[in-house]
């Protein structure tokens, strides 16, 4: 999470402003809008608003074929255990040492939060589940974007096996890099998000956010995350405050 792009606050204001007239026309659905309080950040609200108004739930992000996998370049955090390449945090960053020693084996998912039955679920048990394979692009926000084809278990399999309670909102995802973000019900429960584990054929590579990184192929690059460390259902908007990529200036939501 170094070089980030950000949102211009001069044009986001102008955005503000044609949407805040935009949500008295539309009226105020049940999921909040994610402005995180501050009315700079109206436009962001606009773009989710309608991607959610417009878009079909479970309209389907393109997939490609084998023959069109690209070199993918690996951004950001490489190695949670590294202060060199991103592992800073002082208690997670020697928790991922420790993974890397035993080859994921000790590996445990933490599913918290408003689900009927919180746990951890090893990387054997992820992989026991049934698993989907899509061929997808990634495309990231500085502006690049590459094919590559992941494995893994759809998120909706995971939440529904740990049974989600009623009020279940969101789904937030923290990192052993100790980064925190998240996604709403829409996304989360979308035939495409999944628990990837698996990379063009091989185990997930370290530097692509071994063992379980998140693929939400509906959204713009960041977030994807990787190196999960856990999952927590909530009711209520986190913007996971330092932790999270709305203090680098970025937008909860990125509709692609
Ligand atoms: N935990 C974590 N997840 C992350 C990042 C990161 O630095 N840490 N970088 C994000 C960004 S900006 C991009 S573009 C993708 C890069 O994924 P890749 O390294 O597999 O290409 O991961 C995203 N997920
Ligand atoms: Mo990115």
């Amino acid at each position: 999470m170094k070089t980030r792009t950000r949102t211009l606050p001069r044009r986001a204001f102008i955005k503000g402003l044609v949407s805040s007239s935009a949500l008295t026309l539309a009226g105020c659905g049940r999921t909040e809008p994610p402005t995180y309080g501050n009315l700079l950040r109206m436009g962001d609200w606009l773009t989710y608003k309608s991607h959610r108004l417009l878009l079909p739930a479970n309209s389907l992000a393109r997939e490609y074929e084998l023959s069109d996998i690209s070199p993918a370049p690996a951004i950001g955090t490489t190695n949670p255990a590294d202060p060199d390449k991103g592992g800073i945090h002082p208690e997670y960053a020697p928790e991922y040492a420790g993974l890397l020693k035993d080859r994921f084996a000790s590996y445990g998912l933490r599913v918290e939060g408003l689900v009927a039955r919180p746990g951890r679920y090893s990387l054997a048990a992820l992989k026991r589940l049934p698993s989907r394979t899509q061929i997808t692009r990634h495309s990231c926000e500085e502006g690049w974007s590459a094919i590559a084809q992941w494995t893994g278990v759809p998120l909706r399999t995971v939440l529904e096996a740990a049974g989600i309670l009623p009020n279940a909102r969101y789904v937030q995802f923290l990192s052993f890099d100790g980064w925190g973000d998240g996604i709403d019900m829409v996304d989360a429960l979308h035939p495409q998000t999944i628990l990837a584990y698996g990379m063009n054929g091989r185990d997930l590579p370290v530097p692509h956010g071994a063992p379980v990184r998140l693929r939400v192929e509906r959204q713009v690059g960041y977030k994807n995350m990787k190196f999960i460390r856990s999952i927590v259902v909530t009711e209520n908007f986190d913007d996971h405050g330092e932790l999270g990529s709305i203090q680098n200036g970025w937008a909860w939501y990125v509709g692609v």
